[in-house]
């Protein structure tokens, strides 16, 4: 595929239910008139997330396709990336040229991060109602994401979470790194993550961005479809 058709793809992880489909549907709705964009979902048996998207109506359904993993959401973002790299591709072609391909994956934990030769940056998304606790406990996501995410705002209130301290909490493990306080209440929020895609499309398109692999990932385990525990350790090189 020519240089020219290959869009920015980015990447938004995170565990499940912090709000990873509803941010890409934000980031749709905000920017769908200014960029060219498509979609790819990770779940690990459904399309749910896929089909949301599209009732939700902020992009054309065609633009937003499902892979199914049918395996831990790590190897499908990690280890075998190629069913989403062939699902990007087959995006870009059919819709060429689009400018951004967002990724969702599969809700895991707080392991689970996109492998660079999948997406060239990524978003992190946690939740209050996940615990004020969450950013420090640390995590590759948290840590060395492109964009960390503090969702749900608005929900900060009822789940007793002070949102500062949470946001301080997560920027010293990050380096520098940005983090947002986000709800999709609160318009000052959503503009600021619209320019956070918006700056770094125009990095990528520049050139000047260089994908970082946030991992390694710890050995976790899995609940398989009979109740088996299956335990394993994702090998990486870097
Ligand atoms: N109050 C509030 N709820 C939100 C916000 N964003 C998402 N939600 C809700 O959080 C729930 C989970 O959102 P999803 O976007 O489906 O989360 P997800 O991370 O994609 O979930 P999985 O793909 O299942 O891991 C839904 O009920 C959303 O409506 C927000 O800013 N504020
Ligand atoms: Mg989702």
């Amino acid at each position: 595929m020519p240089e020219s058709s290959r869009s920015f793809r980015l990447g938004v992880a995170g565990p499940v239910g912090t709000g990873k489909s509803s941010l890409i549907a934000t980031v749709c709705r905000e920017l769908a008139s200014e960029l060219r964009l498509g979609v790819i979902t990770n779940d690990i048996y459904t399309d749910e997330d896929a089909r949301l998207l599209r009732s939700a109506g902020v992009l054309d359904a065609e633009r937003i396709r499902a892979v199914e993993t049918g395996a831990c959401p790590h190897t499908a973002i990690r280890d075998d990336v190629t069913p989403n790299l062939i699902a990007v591709e087959d995006l870009e072609r059919d819709f060429a040229p689009l400018d951004v391909v967002l990724v969702e994956s599969g809700g895991d934990n707080l392991t689970a991060t996109f492998s660079p030769a999948l997406v060239d940056a990524q978003i992190f998304v946690l939740d209050v109602a996940g615990g004020g606790d969450v950013a420090r406990k640390g995590g590759p996501g948290i840590a060395r994401a492109d964009l960390l995410v503090v969702n749900k705002t608005d929900l900060a209130p009822y789940v007793g979470v002070d949102v500062p301290r949470m946001v301080a909490d997560a920027e010293a493990a990050r380096a520098g790194k940005p983090v947002l306080a986000l709800s999709r209440t609160d318009a000052d929020s959503v503009a600021a993550l619209k320019r956070w895609v918006l700056e770094m499309t125009a990095i990528v398109r520049g050139g000047a961005h260089v994908p970082v692999d946030p991992g390694p990932m710890a050995p976790h385990s899995h609940a398989g479809e009979d109740g088996e525990i299956l335990t394993h350790v994702h090998a990486h090189s870097h």
